[in-house]
């Protein structure tokens, strides 16, 4: 079916779908207002115009947009939910073709430069399927105090998807790592604004990309990659900043120095290397890069705002992940972080997956609540209560999620 074809067909379908709800549908109270009914239209969204009312456009040139965080409730995020992020121009996603696009393995230290059309890819290594947590790196941005310039994600620049495709370690082994390989850089199809050169070309540490956790990936949760996620062909690696997760992905080439691709240079995607005042200027010499995530967590119900009867069960529940390491402790308070009550917590399913907390609360009183989650890692890092460690670029926001109830 020719692509135009099928954006039509999918709209239909998903029209139907929202049409065919029953007036007494069951679940209909507790359904987010914003929400459409299951849309799959979501693989082939193209432009800031087609996105629907629950996805909140924070720029269309280049387009960045996200979901209410209570949206992120379900234990994989479904493609229409997740939040959408381009650094230059989109890919002419319509005039992409999966049986032609190829990804091309080079460098300086690759030992056998290698070109593979997608089923190539599929023929030759074996397939995996992985739930994986990409999270902008300036997710949270909004929350610091002084504000610092870019998009001012909330706390829903993240999402845990299910991701299938071939390892990154596999394809690169394939193609030979010189003794010398210091770092990847990663390729993709979209143009800077100008239209001349790569919007974002970012990599990883070699020994990252040996990792298990790192794909190649042609579908995100078992269907085609959605154009706004990376279709055909996505670089995806969990518990790392968002932006090595190349979307429409051309390439890796094996460096043998740190990789200077577009976005590569301080302080783009770089913390300070040493702790300063909130505001304070950091000269481009005393910046390190943002090479993996750090613990957090999000309450994903109740929603904002709820109102509960005095003496109603409150059950409370989230995700919590970090970076590269697990989660393995979740508190939750109600007053403002005096006391802490800890909560159930899932393993992983695999790693860089993010984990499942809830807990049951007992408000004592009528009244305004705060409640507030705290996740641990595996190394005893827990999340700050205010704000972390300011950043010029607003960076790695970690302070404690937060949302208001009632109790009436
Ligand atoms: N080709 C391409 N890949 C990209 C980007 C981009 O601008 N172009 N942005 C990156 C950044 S900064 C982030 S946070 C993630 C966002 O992934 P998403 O849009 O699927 O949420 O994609 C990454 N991959
Ligand atoms: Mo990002």
């Amino acid at each position: 079916m020719d692509s135009k074809r099928r954006s039509l067909m999918q709209g239909l379908l998903a029209v139907s779908s929202v049409s065919l709800l029953p007036a007494h549908w069951v679940f209909a109270a507790n359904k987010p207002k914003e929400l459409e009914a299951l849309d799959i239209s979501a693989l082939t969204w193209k432009s800031v115009e087609e996105l629907p009312n629950h996805i909140q456009v924070l720029g269309s040139q280049p387009i960045n947009a996200q979901p209410a965080e209570h949206l992120l409730d379900p234990l994989v995020t479904p493609a229409e939910i997740a939040f959408i992020r381009w650094n230059g121009q989109l890919p002419d996603f319509e005039a992409i073709d999966p049986k032609s696009w190829t990804f091309t393995v080079d460098g300086e230290s690759c030992k056998k430069p290698q070109t593979f059309t997608i089923d190539e890819l599929k023929k030759t290594f074996p397939s995996h399927t992985r739930q994986l947590t990409i999270e902008c790196g300036g997710n949270g941005r909004s929350e610091f105090h002084p504000g610092t310039k870019g998009n001012q994600w909330t706390q829903a620049a993240v999402f845990c998807a299910e991701w299938t495709g071939v390892k990154v370690k596999d394809v690169l082994n394939h193609c030979g790592i010189k003794e010398d390989a210091v770092y990847t850089g990663h390729h993709s199809a979209d143009k800077h604004l100008s239209g001349e050169g790569e919007a974002l070309s970012r990599g990883v540490p070699i020994a990252a990309a040996l990792n298990d956790d790192a794909l190649i990936a042609w579908t995100m949760n078992g269907q085609p990659i959605p154009y706004m996620h990376g279709y055909p062909l996505r670089i995806v690696f969990g518990g790392r900043p968002g932006s090595v997760s190349s979307k429409a992905a051309t390439g890796i080439s094996i460096r043998n120095q740190i990789h200077d691709g577009a976005k590569m240079e301080a302080p783009a995607y770089h913390l300070p290397k040493y702790p300063i005042a909130p505001g304070e200027k950091v000269n481009k010499e005393d910046y390190a890069i943002i090479e993996e995530m750090i613990v957090k967590s999000l309450i994903t119900y109740p929603p904002t705002g709820t109102q509960y009867k005095k003496g109603e069960p409150l059950t409370v529940r989230g995700h919590a992940w970090a970076g590269m390491r697990d989660v393995t402790q979740v508190d939750i308070s109600y007053d403002y972080g005096a006391t802490w009550h800890p909560a159930k917590l899932t393993r992983p399913e695999n790693k860089t997956a993010w984990q499942h907390w809830q807990a049951g609360l007992q408000l004592p009183l009528p009244g305004y609540y705060e409640i507030w989650a705290r996740a641990t890692d595996d190394q005893g890092v827990s999340q700050p209560v205010v704000q972390p460690q300011w950043n010029p670029k607003g960076y790695m926001f970690n302070g404690c999620h937060r949302i208001a109830v009632r109790v009436v």
